[in-house]
């Protein structure tokens, strides 16, 4: 047996290794809160749905793109050699090139993959077709999209919601009260892009507690926040925060609590928002009591609410979740309005920072150093659509839309490569993106498992994981960088995506210029060194490759001086101006109110979201699904693993619903029950709960999608993928972003007798061997 440091986007771990497998994992010593998911890494990785080699759909193989009559995820697959498939492959790419043009071929592959740096398998997808002449691409995100685009024009960038945040030890000495729009899920912070060494997040809202600071929990779940942090529970109804946050600012204008010094000074366009607070220019005062009907929170709790906030030190928080709905930039922007009329934005523990409460590391004392990376170049085509528009593309080349004062015109995709995503597990309405995915005439994957995603490809490539190849681990929320040697040999016939990219290269003839002369070790040496100098520059002192290698990992030391988000610009706001137009934090925006868009106009204001209790639809889907982040595994990765698989009832992915709202349905705990609306429909196993609030059911994102027919819209989804029941429209003309979080379902017992829910294997024909 041998035991090596790995480390994965659920932390670093110790792992055991016996021959070639990974038979069990122990925390990093250096990591104060390890996440449980490593425990799923043996399982995972050993499971049944790897894929075992390269794969190519029988009507494809036959027929090739001609294939009219697909039926992507119902065929057969049938196994091929690797040259075989990688001859294929280049030579679609290339009749493509030919006939259409790169705008043909859709390379956006949104996704997380690994927290490998240099295997990272988009990077890599992206860095092969930028050296083709270029792909169709995706920008933004499905994380914080809407915000993405929102923030630049309010605060001059993204900061306030990508870190660095104002930080931990700043909020601990300073702090009197933190409100928590989202909660601060626990379950959240097991999880950071790139990797943590140490999971520090829990960790400081102990020590912040400890401190004296109290918690609100604006939030429909009441396990949002932990009992540990014996946060105040103020339950909301989803998709009304923005109508809260405007009756704050109500209240604090009659009440005569509004930091005038403050709004004179570091913002423009204060007056035309508290007209429209007041309810000057439309009749209707956004008051505590107008806020109540919305919301559900009693008036008084509002104007008291608002009086403590502008009482002490304040620090204004919402998850990155509020801001994926419908018109998702109201709550950030009415927040940061919000945070601005108290005045205390760029002092120590005071202001807003968004996504404390969602991801571990938020708010982490960290120097500004850069962490190793792979390079994808710069995409020549210069083609990209907003992340989440991709359904829309596939399905409606030639069309038009309006995105941050620009307009997208969407190209003719005939060929999508996705390597290092899962959209059957991320996108929104399942059955609409299933009738996109039937339109383009070739559709490449790798991956390691056998995802929806996967098993509806004409080209499957079988990927390795971090643990089967050598890569470095790090992040800009964490402190350490780790090296992550190969642990095993690659299980079946995986390849590395670094590997299978460099091959396809070499048959386009674009080699050199992918591997610019070094291999996956050549390259970790590069990147760790490269970045050893950037930390000399900022006096940080980090040890030689080999030095760093053999340790298996290095801490960078954590900064002298807190962090505090706008210090600068409000110790001088001439020195230090905000990018934004008029160097301040904009209240309103002459930009964003030029482009016109009645869906985000010039300032924070409340638009009812299309689908949520009090939308007319709610007569037949009376229920609010929220679909957030899964406590038992990374989005889809690690579903069909232990942690994951040990959680589901009854065989599916487990929905929590308000006791009273079961109980009008005659469901019970640990009962099988179909969630629908008129997009689609999906299983689900009961979970009765009292932490809910009654009209909402939560279902979490990640189940692997399992259809009763793959292929075919409309099909039962048997697992409980929330995607099934999902909007998929973008939260306003000027953010694009994803509106998860807005739907109505309805949920009845499933009476019939119901087949396996979990994962499906593809079948395989069996007469083809390589
Ligand atoms: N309803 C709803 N939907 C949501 C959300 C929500 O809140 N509600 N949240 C959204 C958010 S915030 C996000 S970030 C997305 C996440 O969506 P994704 O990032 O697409 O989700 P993952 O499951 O992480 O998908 C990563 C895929 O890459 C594969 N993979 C991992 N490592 C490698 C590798 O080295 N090589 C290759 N080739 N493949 C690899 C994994 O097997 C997996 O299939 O989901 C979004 N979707
Ligand atoms: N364990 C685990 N952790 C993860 C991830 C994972 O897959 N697994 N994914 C990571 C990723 S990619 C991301 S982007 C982050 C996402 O971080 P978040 O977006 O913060 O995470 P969510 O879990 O989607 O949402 C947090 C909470 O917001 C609440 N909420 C939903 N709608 C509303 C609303 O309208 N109003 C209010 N007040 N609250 C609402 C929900 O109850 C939900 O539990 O999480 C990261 N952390
Ligand atoms: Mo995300």
């Amino acid at each position: 047996m041998s035991r090596k440091l790995s480390h994965a986007h659920w932390g670093s771990f110790d792992a055991e290794i016996i021959g070639d497998r990974i038979e069990a994992v122990a925390p990093f010593q250096h990591d104060r809160d390890p996440s449980a998911l490593m425990g799923s890494v043996p399982s995972a990785v050993h499971a049944a749905s790897r894929i075992s080699q390269p794969m190519v759909r029988e009507g494809y193989l036959l027929r090739g793109p001609a294939d009219t009559g697909r039926r992507r995820g119902a065929e057969p697959f049938v196994p091929v050699s690797w040259d075989e498939a990688l001859d294929l492959i280049a030579r679609r790419l290339a009749d493509v090139k030919e006939k259409h043009g790169n705008q043909a071929i859709f390379g956006g592959s949104y996704g997380w993959s690994s927290a490998g740096r240099i295997n990272h398998a988009r990077t890599l997808l992206h860095r092969f077709l930028y050296r083709f002449g270029g792909c169709v691409d995706q920008v933004t995100n499905y994380s914080w999209g809407a915000a993405a685009v929102l923030l630049p024009h309010i605060v001059g960038g993204i900061e306030a919601v990508a870190g660095p945040v104002t930080d931990w030890p700043s909020i601990v000495k300073n702090t009197d009260v933190m409100i928590l729009f989202g909660g601060a899920a626990e379950k959240n912070m097991l999880i950071t892009t790139g990797g943590a060494g140490s999971h520090e997040t829990p960790g400081w809202f102990r020590a912040a507690k400890e401190a004296g600071v109290e918690f609100v929990s604006v939030s429909p779940l009441k396990r949002d926040c932990g009992d540990w942090l014996n946060a105040e529970w103020l339950p909301i109804r989803p998709g009304a925060d923005t109508a809260l946050i405007l009756a704050l600012a109500h209240t604090l204008i009659v009440q005569d609590q509004v930091d005038h010094a403050f709004l004179g000074k570091y913002t423009v366009g204060y007056d035309r928002f508290r007209d429209y607070v007041l309810g000057i220019p439309d009749g209707t005062p956004k008051s505590a009591a107008w806020a109540t009907e919305l919301t559900g929170i009693e008036a008084d709790k509002i104007a008291a609410l608002a009086l403590r906030i502008a009482k002490g030190r304040t620090m204004l928080t919402a998850t990155w979740s509020l801001q994926r709905a419908d018109h998702g930039e109201q709550p950030y922007w009415a927040l940061i309005a919000l945070a601005a009329m108290v005045g205390q934005i760029g002092l120590p523990g005071g202001g807003f920072g968004f996504g404390y409460g969602s991801i571990n590391g938020m708010g982490t004392p960290r120097r500004p150093t850069s962490s190793p990376a792979m390079e994808s170049g710069k995409n020549p085509l210069g083609i990209a659509i907003p992340v989440a528009r991709m359904a829309d593309l596939l399905l409606q080349p030639g069309r038009t839309i309006p995105f941050n004062g620009k307009t997208i015109v969407f190209p003719d995709v005939r060929l999508v490569y996705w390597c290092g995503g899962n959209p059957f597990h991320h996108h929104q309405d399942l059955n609409r993106l299933v009738e996109a995915w039937n339109r383009p005439e070739t559709i490449i994957v790798h991956d390691i498992w056998w995802t929806a995603t996967a098993r509806q490809a004409d080209i499957v490539l079988p990927a390795t994981t971090t643990f089967e190849r050598d890569d470095i681990g790090a992040s800009p929320r964490d402190r350490f960088i780790v090296a992550m040697p190969q642990l095993i040999a690659p299980v079946g016939a995986a390849r590395n995506d670094y590997d299978i990219f460099r091959d396809l290269s070499s048959r386009l003839g674009t080699e050199e210029q992918f591997t610019e002369g070094r291999d996956i070790r050549g390259w970790i040496e590069y990147a760790y060194e490269r970045c050893r100098t950037k930390a000399r520059a900022q006096s940080v002192d980090l040890p030689v490759f080999e030095e760093f290698w053999r340790d298996g990992f290095v801490e960078v030391p954590p900064p002298i001086e807190d962090f505090v988000l706008y210090a600068d610009f409000r110790s001088d706001p001439i020195a230090h101006p905000l990018q934004t137009p008029s160097g301040l934090i904009e209240i309103f925006s002459e930009t964003i109110a030029s482009f016109g868009y009645a869906n985000c106009p010039g300032h924070p204001v409340w638009l009812p979201p299309k689908e949520w209790h009090a939308a007319k639809i709610a007569e037949r889907f009376p229920l609010h699904m929220i679909s957030n982040q899964p406590s038992t595994r990374l989005h889809s990765q690690l579903d069909d693993a232990k942690l994951s698989k040990e959680s589901k009832v009854a065989g599916r992915e487990p929905v929590l619903i308000n006791r009273n709202d079961a109980l009008v349905r005659g469901v019970s705990d640990g009962d099988i029950v179909r969630l629908f609306n008129d997009r689609g429909a999906c299983l689900a196993g009961a979970v009765l709960s009292d932490d809910i609030l009654e009209g909402v059911v939560q279902l979490a994102s990640g189940a692997w999608y399992h259809p009763q027919d793959y292929g075919t819209p409309g099909s039962l989804d048997l697992h409980g993928n929330p995607n099934m029941l999902t909007r998929d429209e973008g939260t306003s003309f000027l953010g694009q972003g994803p509106s998860a979080q807005s739907v109505l379902v309805e949920i009845e017992k499933f009476t019939e007798t119901a087949e396996e829910g979990g994962f499906a294997m593809p079948d395989l024909a069996s007469d083809q061997t390589c």
